[in-house]
């Protein structure tokens, strides 16, 4: 295998792919249209990833929306309702996708621990699988046409199934790996036609194996791999789990019936002590992760290759790659302009990351001397990080923390204070932050980017439109009022931009699900804020209003979790850095008669380690950052957090543990059973179960509204029970807005009345 990537991006360099969806999507060009974009898209990876001198190119990277989908399409797994819409092959795969007027989507969810999405298989009892789509052989062969060979990349048999859940009906009993059997027939099918096609190696991605597995599970690996192992009429195999240390799950690939182990040696460094003791290896070859797949940073050469060197004796052959997919890194450095000269020197995207698994495998093969110029400038990059980045100010600080940084006083004081200041009516109505961006304000802030319009003018057209957020709150009849957001885009690159330590890109955008990409900022250095950040709009929403207005703010652990983050220090010194500076805001936020201050943490379970085992160590620094955010004010000043989503599972008591004075979360589509486990796990304080779903179109009426608040009065007194939308209306229209918030309050006031 040589040098290599376990795969790539696919949305284009300038999100070629994201454009040409959308416009078929939207009925503007034909499928033909789109069909050509996703052509010269991947002829285009084919051609730079050869060009480039890896010795073996993946291939199948490519996908319309999503890897998963296509494993689920490829197999026949497509749920009846949307089969039966008796669509197009490609519009049935979009149907399945994003949904039509008539069948619902399959849900979505993050793939792993990273930021991407995926669609989620429904498998039941009935599923029929088939080799009923030949993407994979047919893309194979259109790189050779190319002159390309590729190795073409499939998701994992055990792992396709564990990311699946039984389709509604299903016996309770039922585990979609019980059809694994079924399923690898298929697979068997699909590997021959690859071998046919002339595919010397295929790839199949487990990442699963990265989280805990029960023994059945392992079982299954083991007789996965045996089965597929047995057949000849199949392409060399190289199994890749990626996303940490394969634990138990590595034995058995060691000693399975392939040719080739993937291991992530960045994420699951700890692999390589028991590398030696695995016998199995010594007829494989093993695919050393060593670039990281999933962060910015131009990887340690010397590191790398010491690494290297010491697996060579261990195993048959040894091969150079990335932890992981590129997937989820941005294309090129090299296409950013505004980036500090000495940043842009550490980092690498997908094709620099390309050149650096070319050189690894370079100085194995050949030897050092070959890249001596490359050696160098790594050598020179890794260095110049090492010896910036500290800010003595910000580091002398985290180091005189002590515990009362993290603790507020006694809740039932802080809420009498509160309650003093504020004199909320039972039930206070509230939104969670953003109002819907309108084209004015989108071509405002635009123009001021551009340069068309200067500060005073931008200022100006957004303290217009803050004071008609204000002016319809108010006619509303809302309690705890918000500026409405105007002057942000993406909330984490919004403050990004203002903190010292992290850079922002222009281009660089990683696909987040479908057509959706996101751009993360990078957390280079040591963190503070040189100056405040949501002041002057809160404060300029305030003077108009004798409603409390509600200052808006994101947590540390999203800011880490929504951007690429520095890999020289604990991650949870990093949020402590960025807790602090949110700290400073919220102070000046009080300061500037602010009594409200909202801080979210929509992805506080987003960044939960895989295995079981690292949680609470996670949860701790978590939790602690979030207070240590939120713990620099008088008891008078309330703290709402919210976070995006119902299930909190593992991470509940941690939400008691933010300490929060008000907790939003979603709940209309599960019917305020939430509150019941917020109830169990001893959580009273204030909690706003959002009473209806801001991503749909559809107006709530106040009949339902009243009816989802008498449910959640049977498990909240009125005193700590709030009212409010489930998320930002920031993707929203205003009429919708308008009739869902009036319909809120309506229903209120008619609990209230009854009260
Ligand atoms: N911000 C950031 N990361 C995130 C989210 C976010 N990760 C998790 C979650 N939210 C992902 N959800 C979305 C939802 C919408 C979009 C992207 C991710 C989206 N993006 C625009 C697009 O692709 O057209 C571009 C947005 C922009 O201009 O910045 O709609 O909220 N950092
Ligand atoms: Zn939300």
């Amino acid at each position: 295998i040589g040098s290599t990537v376990l795969g790539f991006p696919r949305i284009g360099p300038d999100r070629e792919l994201k454009r040409a969806l959308e416009s078929y999507w939207a009925g503007r060009s034909a499928e033909a249209d789109l069909r050509e974009v996703a052509r010269r898209l991947r002829a285009d990876t084919w051609r730079d990833l050869a060009a480039a001198g890896l010795d073996s190119v993946p291939g199948n990277t490519f996908s319309y929306y999503d890897q998963v989908l296509d494993t689920a399409v490829t197999f026949g797994a497509v749920p009846s309702r949307h089969a039966e819409l008796g669509l197009s092959p490609m519009d049935t795969y979009f149907a399945m996708a994003r949904g039509t007027a008539s069948a619902p989507p399959l849900e979505m969810t993050k793939w792993f621990d990273t930021n991407y999405h995926y669609l989620v298989p429904e498998i039941g009892p009935e599923t029929r699988f088939a080799l009923s789509d030949r993407t994979a052989v047919e893309d194979f062969r259109e790189a050779r046409k190319l002159g390309v060979e590729t190795r073409p990349v499939l998701i994992g048999p055990l792992t396709f199934l564990l990311l699946a859940k039984p389709a509604d009906g299903a016996p309770d009993d039922f585990r979609p790996i019980d059809k694994l059997p079924e399923l690898l027939d298929a697979y068997e099918e699909l590997l021959a036609e690859l071998r046919k096609a002339g595919a010397e190696w295929v790839q199949l991605d487990e990442p699963a194996l990265a989280a805990d597995r029960a023994p059945a599970e392992l079982e299954a690996l083991r007789n996965t791999y045996r089965r597929l192992g047995d057949r000849s009429d199949r392409p060399k195999m190289l199994v890749a789990g990626y996303f940490g240390d394969l634990g138990d799950a590595l034995p058995i690939l060691a000693a399975a019936q392939i040719e080739a182990v993937g291991v992530d040696l960045v994420a699951g460094a700890s692999a390589i002590d028991r590398l030696p003791a695995l016998s199995g290896l010594r007829d494989k070859t093993l695919v050393a992760g060593l670039v990281d797949g999933r962060n910015v940073w131009r990887t340690d050469l010397d590191r790398a290759l010491t690494t290297a060197a010491t697996l060579l004796g261990l195993a048959g052959d040894v091969a150079v790659s990335t932890s992981c997919s590129l997937l989820h890194v941005p294309y090129d450095v090299d296409a950013e302009n505004d980036l500090d000269p000495q940043v842009r020197q550490w980092l690498a995207f997908a094709r620099q990351k390309v050149g650096e698994v070319v050189a690894l495998g370079r100085a194995l093969r050949v030897g050092r001397e070959s890249v001596r110029g490359e050696l160098e400038n790594a050598r020179a990059a890794v260095a110049s990080r090492a010896s910036a980045n500290r800010d003595q100010r910000v580091r002398a600080r985290v180091d005189s923390l002590r515990p009362e940084h993290s603790r507020r006083g006694d809740y039932r004081e802080r809420a009498e204070a509160q309650q003093k200041s504020l004199r909320l009516p039972p039930l206070p109505t509230t939104t969670i932050g953003s109002f819907p961006q309108t084209t004015d304000v989108r071509k405002a802030r635009a123009a001021h980017r551009a340069g068309r319009i200067g500060l005073a003018e931008y200022q100006r057209r957004m303290r217009d439109e803050i004071e008609r957020v204000v002016r319809l709150q108010e006619k509303l009849g809302l309690d705890v009022l918000v500026h409405g957001e105007p002057e942000r885009n993406d909330m984490v690159q919004y403050f990004a931009e203002q903190l010292a330590g992290f850079a922002t890109t222009e281009h660089g955008w990683v696909q987040s699900y479908g057509s959706r990409c996101v751009r993360p900022p990078i957390l280079f250095g040591d963190v503070h804020r040189p100056e405040s950040m949501t002041v002057e709009w809160a404060r300029c929403a305030q003077r108009l209003t004798d409603k409390p207005v509600k200052g808006m703010l994101t947590g540390p652990v999203t800011m880490l979790s929504w951007s690429f983050v520095r890999d020289d220090q604990p991650e949870a010194d990093t949020a402590r850095q960025v807790a602090l500076a949110i700290r400073d805001e919220v102070r000046d936020l009080e300061a500037a008669g602010i009594r409200v201050v909202q801080v979210d943490e929509p992805a506080l379970r987003e960044l939960l380690p895989l295995r079981a085992a690292d949680r609470p160590a996670y949860l701790e620094w978590a939790v602690e950052s979030f207070r240590l955010a939120t713990s620099g004010i008088s008891d008078g000043t309330q703290i709402h957090t919210h976070l995006c989503y119902s299930e909190f599972g593992d991470v509940i008591d941690a939400i008691v543990a933010l300490d929060a004075d008000v907790t939003s979360i979603e709940a209309a589509r599960s019917r305020m059973e939430v509150l019941d486990d917020l109830n169990a796990v001893g959580y009273a304080r204030g909690v706003g179960p959002g009473v209806y779903d801001i991503h749909s179109p559809r107006v709530p009426q106040p009949d339902e509204v009243a009816d989802l608040l008498r449910a959640a009065l049977a498990a909240v007194p009125a005193e700590r029970l709030w009212v409010n939308p489930d998320c930002g209306l920031k993707t929203r229209d205003y009429p919708e807005t308008e009739a869902a918030l009036s319909n809120l309050v309506a229903a209120t006031q008619r609990l209230r009345d009854g009260l």
